[in-house]
């Protein structure tokens, strides 16, 4: 049984690749939901829709756990998925936000989203109901997903947008940046580089990868067997897009990207 990663598009790869890293044996069922990338800007409805959707495509395809790879999704979803999912589900918050703690050493930390997980305050709560000393500063980059997807994020461009970008946090005092959308790692050597090196950038991928672990432990359901797991990539848009940006960030060869139908 396969591990489900879903996400608006290419960014949950960021997720996938530190649960291959940390657990090679298992199989990893992704869908992106590129067509209709991004969801930042979308309201509620259509988020908690498509994730929906999302998630029954690959319930359908009898996944063992599922990781909502996308912090918009996760901050309006998650809880309802969890309640009614028989499987395990987890998000991307949480586990940001815990990764972000164990960092500060100053307890000012930079939040970066997209414009849906900025205005849900879902990391401020999460982060100050562990530490509520905590001093949190958010800022929206509604422009860097867009890059990401165009497989742009080397380019001149992307430096500029990122600078631009991230003025408003340049020397607030912050040491503990989270890139808390999913897509954003693919942009943080340029996003390092801006914040310089008395700031942690943290992603959340890592602190994930290791809950899903714990939880296929505790459950006895991690795969110790499989020597190369198939891992199986849906795109609702280009494949061809989707494959170059998986292969760029992933660097396996012969990935399988197949086109995902949601009902719309
Ligand atoms: N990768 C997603 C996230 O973590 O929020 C969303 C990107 C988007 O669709 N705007």
């Amino acid at each position: 049984q396969a591990i489900g990663v879903i996400d608006s598009g290419v960014g949950g790869l960021t997720v996938a690749k530190e649960i291959m890293r940390q657990m090679p044996n298992e199989i990893i069922y992704y869908v992106g939901d590129t067509a209709r990338c991004p969801y930042g800007p979308r309201p509620k409805h259509e988020v908690r829709k498509f994730t929906l959707q999302m998630a029954g495509f690959l319930m359908n395809r009898n996944i063992k756990m599922l990781v909502v790879a996308c912090n918009t999704a996760t901050a309006v979803v998650l809880e309802e998925l969890k309640s009614f999912l028989p499987i395990p589900v987890i998000g991307v918050i949480s586990p940001g936000s815990r990764a972000a703690l164990k960092a500060t050493e100053n307890g000012k930390i930079g939040i970066l989203g997209t414009i849906g997980t900025i205005n849900s305050k879902a990391y401020v709560r999460e982060l100050t109901l562990i530490n509520h000393q905590v001093e949190v500063i958010q800022l929206a980059c509604p422009k860097f997903v867009s890059i990401v997807e165009s497989f742009e994020y080397q380019s001149a461009i992307a430096k500029r947008v990122v600078e631009e970008t991230l003025q408003p946090i340049v020397g607030s005092g912050i040491d503990t940046l989270v890139l808390g959308c999913t897509h954003y790692p693919l942009l943080g050597p340029l996003i390092e580089n801006v914040m310089g090196p008395n700031v942690k950038v943290i992603s959340s991928g890592e602190e994930t990868a290791q809950e899903v672990s714990a939880i296929l432990q505790f459950q006895n359901m991690l795969n110790t067997t499989t020597t190369s797991p198939k891992h199986i990539f849906y795109t609702t848009g280009s494949p061809k897009l989707f494959k170059q940006i998986a292969y760029d960030w992933l660097n396996i060869k012969d990935i399988q990207v197949d086109i995902a139908h949601l009902a719309s």
